[in-house]
């Protein structure tokens, strides 16, 4: 009786090993989903929304100007610099490093926003 229980038990250790070992091995899409890799600024009505971007190292920000008016996105440190952007046009940046990137729109110096990369 002791020992058949026990040769359970060790074949539930088995198949357990064996499941982990399985999923482990597989590269699953799973482990890198969890934090977004991407995220968007509106540029509308001479602001960024959101003004402050919270995101996570790697992830590439894109901005859409939704004004009917052209701006820039320009980086206060020169990390990252657009050509002027009409309407609808869009401008990505990947943040690789960690830390606060205030920026601006060079045609409006009023209009400004920062992302910060934790
Ligand atoms: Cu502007």
């Amino acid at each position: 009786m002791m020992r058949k229980s026990v040769c359970i038990v060790g074949l539930l250790a088995t198949v357990m090993v064996a499941t982990l070992l399985l999923s482990a091995g597989s590269p699953g899409s799973s482990a890198n989903t969890a934090e977004p890799a991407s995220a968007e600024v509106k540029v509308d009505n001479f602001s960024f929304g959101p003004a402050t971007l919270t995101v996570a190292v790697g992830t590439t920000v894109t901005w859409t100007n939704r004004d009917d008016i052209p701006h820039t996105i320009v980086s206060t440190d020169k990390v990252f610099k657009s050509k002027v952007l009409d309407t609808d046009e869009k401008f990505s940046f990947t943040f690789s490093k960690a830390g606060t990137y205030p920026y601006f729109c060079s045609i409006h110096p009023k209009m400004t926003g920062s992302v910060v990369v934790q």
